[in-house]
């Protein structure tokens, strides 16, 4: 086995991660993933303590305890793309001695769990209602990159692309498996479970057409009505696809949960997303503190 040289794991002069900038301390096992940095404060302000804080960019990360337990809460920012760079940076945090540049012998799980806002596309999904992804659907490509048969669910990608006619010149959707460990551990009627599109984009990718006009405009309503084995497609958004793919190919636990805010099936708009949002934001901690 050969170092990983400077220009494929960069770190900085103090030896923190490029983009995160964090060091291994710096890190809890469990961790929340949020889009938005000024998410991370509405879910430390809750914590008995914050040990650690640091941003650079869209990546703001703070480690405390919350009733004794120790997380950690790092916005991604928006989209498949950043996942990239998380989830990588953070496996490079537990798995890869960032001293000698070696893969460590023993492997390190991480338990990721997202707070993240979406749109439902079922009407029976309603605004500030809450969903647990049990799978998400990658129409990014970003996950293409990687070697992911031993860890897609074909079956399922086969029949959307049948269903959608999906035009494969924007890439072969990808279906990732949800950690089945946190969905036990954070599951109840409160919350509905899912299967989440994730998109590389919000507008054109969403099927929002403002200007441009778009590949397939009807792709919404075929998303709405995709059925696998009584699996519905629940809700809209940029990163959980990702996020499950590369946890499962690097060996971590990851589950996806969203605050419906938008209604795309009735046109509908939370009235109060933040309200919605501290929800389940306090739903999670007290879940994740069991
Ligand atoms: C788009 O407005 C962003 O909001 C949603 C989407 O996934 C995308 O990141 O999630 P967050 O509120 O967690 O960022």
């Amino acid at each position: 086995m050969t170092a990983i040289k400077s220009s494929e794991l960069i770190l900085n002069p103090d030896g923190s991660v490029y983009h995160l900038n964090l060091k291994p301390e710096n890190i809890a096992t469990d961790i929340i993933f949020v889009g938005d940095q000024n998410r991370v404060s509405k879910i430390t302000k809750h914590f008995d303590t914050v040990e650690f804080s640091t941003q650079k960019r869209e990546f703001k990360t703070e480690t405390g305890t919350y009733k004794g337990k120790r997380l950690t809460v790092m916005s991604t920012g928006i989209g498949p793309d950043n996942i990239d760079i998380v989830m990588n940076e953070l496996d490079a945090l537990v798995n890869i001695d960032l001293n000698t540049r070696m893969i460590k012998p023993e492997l390190t799980s991480l338990n990721i769990v997202r707070i993240g806002t979406s749109g439902s596309l079922q009407s029976d999904i309603p605004v500030d209602s809450f969903v647990m992804s049990e799978y998400g659907l990658g129409l990014d490509n970003m996950l293409r990159s990687y070697i992911i048969d031993s860890i897609s669910e074909t079956a399922i990608e086969e029949a959307f692309i049948a269903h959608t006619n999906w035009d494969m010149r924007k890439g072969k959707p990808y279906v990732i498996k949800g950690s089945e460990k946190l969905a036990q551990k954070i599951e109840s009627t409160e919350i509905h479970k899912g299967f989440t599109g994730t998109a590389g984009g919000f507008y054109g990718p969403q099927g929002r057409v403002l200007r441009l006009p778009i590949q397939d405009e009807t792709l919404n309503a075929k998303m709405d009505s995709f059925n696998y084995n009584g699996t519905r497609m629940t809700n809209l958004e940029m990163e959980t696809g990702a996020i499950y793919g590369l946890s499962r190919l690097l060996g971590h636990e990851a589950l996806s949960l969203n605050a419906i805010i938008a209604n795309r099936a009735d046109g509908t708009f939370s009235e109060d997303p933040y309200k919605a949002v501290d929800a389940l934001i306090l739903y999670t901690l007290n879940k994740l503190a069991e």
